[in-house]
């Protein structure tokens, strides 16, 4: 297989509801479609989904769109392939900018799956026909406006839900949602925001039942994490701190983790996130699928990865629908009682619809060998 032309897309989509963490709020996002086509003709659709500051990981749209642009395009195109986990190789020169690879190395995926007439989740080995999809709620500004926010995503059937936390928003929401649901799957995510010598919020958390509480301390400080897992029953999961495998395998040792969030932004794409996954179930931590309020092509790719069987944990895998008003494919990502149907069209498994992309494209280039 021959890349001959790559187009990258900026696009610019309202969020229907503002969300907020402990590093940062956004009302829209710029994502960074990633178009490839080959020698035959055939298209595959990858998605850059950085958000626009460097709060969660260091990209910015505008880095994505350098190195995309710049370094990997241009890695891959003309070159021969067989295989989609051969992209990275082509690339390995490049370090870091996971965020950036992942939108590349992603639509190699899909192309692949398009030119194979498989559907993408089989071509990753993806086992399971429908994928269980969990909401995770930013911030809000009262623990009233939080509690109906709850309400209303349990009103649609999705059977976990995800508070965001930060220092002065932790034990008092927390306790308020488990008041109201005793019984709730509910986790916490902290996006690195505490200090060691915060523990003490974070270990009266310990008495909620918790299923998790995701990557509490900065992402670098896995020594941090390994320490506090030793004095909780909760299970830690690590978000921010695992951008490769060997951050996993380093966490794996040390006793940072129980429980592990895969994006696949974070790890680069779908090709390092398998691997992530199989080296999770070699070790025996559960998994699940972090996202990044991705449009339609990542949240497509995010439910074919969470089809394979280690994702036992549902997954942040939430309908179009929570977060825009109308996606770049069609038919939208669609959850029915929290459940999302994994595709059995060919490759991405859903039609990209380019008139809507135009439409909201604030920059474009074409790229040719
Ligand atoms: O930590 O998972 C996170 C969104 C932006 C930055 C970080 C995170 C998130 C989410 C959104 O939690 C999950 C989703 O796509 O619904
Ligand atoms: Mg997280």
């Amino acid at each position: 297989m021959k890349i001959v032309a790559a187009k990258l897309h900026r696009v610019r989509l309202p969020l229907v509801h503002e969300f907020r963490t402990s590093s940062h709020g956004k009302s829209r996002l710029d994502h960074i479609l990633v178009e490839l086509t080959d020698a035959s003709g055939a298209v595959g659709w990858g998605e850059i989904a950085s958000p626009s500051d460097p709060y969660y990981a260091p990209e910015t749209v505008e880095t994505c769109w350098h190195l995309a642009e710049r370094y990997l395009v241009p890695a891959i195109l003309g070159r021969e392939w067989e295989r989609p986990e051969q992209l990275p190789q082509l690339w390995s020169k490049v370090r870091g900018n996971q965020f950036a690879k992942s939108g590349v190395d992603t639509a190699g995926w899909v192309l692949w799956a398009t030119v194979n007439e498989v559907p993408l989740a089989a071509a990753l080995g993806g086992t399971r026909s429908e994928v269980v999809a969990g909401v995770s709620l930013g911030i809000e500004p009262t623990i009233d406006d939080l509690l109906a926010e709850v309400e209303r995503h349990l009103a649609a059937g999705y059977p976990r839900v995800k508070l965001k936390i930060a220092p002065g928003w932790d034990v008092e929401p927390v306790r308020a949602v488990r008041s109201a649901h005793p019984d709730l799957d509910l986790h916490v995510d902290a996006n690195g925001i505490y200090t060691e010598e915060q523990s003490h919020e974070l270990k009266m958390l310990d008495d909620f039942g918790l299923t998790m509480i995701e990557q509490p301390f900065a992402p670098r400080n896995l020594m941090a994490h390994a320490r506090l897992q030793r004095e909780l029953n909760t299970p830690i999961c690590l978000d921010e701190s695992i951008e490769t495998l060997e951050d996993l395998e380093t966490a794996l040792s040390l006793g940072a983790l129980r429980v592990l969030n895969i994006k696949v932004s974070r790890m680069g794409g779908l090709t390092a996130a398998r691997a992530a996954h199989d080296r999770a179930q070699q070790a025996g931590i559960p998994v699940w699928c972090g996202g990044m309020h991705e449009f339609g092509i990542g949240r497509a790719a995010n439910v074919a990865l969470s089809s394979l069987p280690g994702f036992s944990l549902p997954s942040d895998v939430s309908a179009s629908a929570k977060y825009y008003a109308q996606d770049v494919i069609t038919p939208p990502v669609v959850a029915t009682q929290g459940v999302v149907q994994v595709p059995t069209a060919t490759g991405l498994g859903h039609e990209v619809d380019r008139d809507f992309i135009a439409q909201n494209a604030v920059a474009t280039v074409e790229l040719t060998s």
